[in-house]
């Protein structure tokens, strides 16, 4: 089983596009294990964005992913990682293919509505940064035999 962290973004938030977004998640079989709904602040974008740091276009990340509500959640199944990556589409939705949520929802790099962990050690490394361990629920859906072997 596999944690995973997804940021809907401030211009997926201003656009109505939680819901949109989770749902997905939700239909797809992956379980939510954690979610708020927050302001992040700006130590906490920086250290989330730090292998950016001195790209051309890190401030502007960093300044966008600040500048409004976003909603934080921690996203858990088997193959999670890779399923929520495959799920988002590509980092420019330029070439995000359809059916994905940048393929349905995005046009820029810059606005481009989801963020996802890009594999295990940036995974465990974002949700701590996200979430402490009491605000992880670990629970049992009633349909979670119906998913899994
Ligand atoms: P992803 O979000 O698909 O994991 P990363 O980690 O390479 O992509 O980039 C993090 C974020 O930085 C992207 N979601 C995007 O918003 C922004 N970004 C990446 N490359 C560029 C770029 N060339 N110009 C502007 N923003 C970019």
């Amino acid at each position: 089983m596999e944690r995973t962290l997804i940021i809907v973004k401030p211009d997926g938030v201003q656009r109505g596009l939680i819901g949109e977004i989770l749902g997905r998640f939700e239909r797809r079989g992956l379980k939510l294990a954690g979610l708020k709904l927050m302001r992040i602040p700006r130590e906490t974008a920086e250290r989330h964005y730090a292998e950016h740091a001195g790209k051309p276009f890190y401030e502007g990340l960093v300044s966008f992913i600040t500048s409004g509500a976003v909603a934080v959640g921690v996203v858990e199944g088997l193959g999670a990682i890779a399923m929520v990556r495959a799920m988002m589409g590509a980092t420019n939705p330029a070439n995000a293919v359809p059916g994905t949520i940048r393929g349905d929802f995005a046009v820029t790099v810059s606005y481009n509505v989801i963020h996802g962990s890009d594999g295990p050690d940036s995974a465990q490394r974002e949700i701590a940064l996200f979430f402490t361990p009491s605000e992880i629920v670990e629970y049992e859906r009633a349909t979670d035999r119906w998913g899994t072997e």
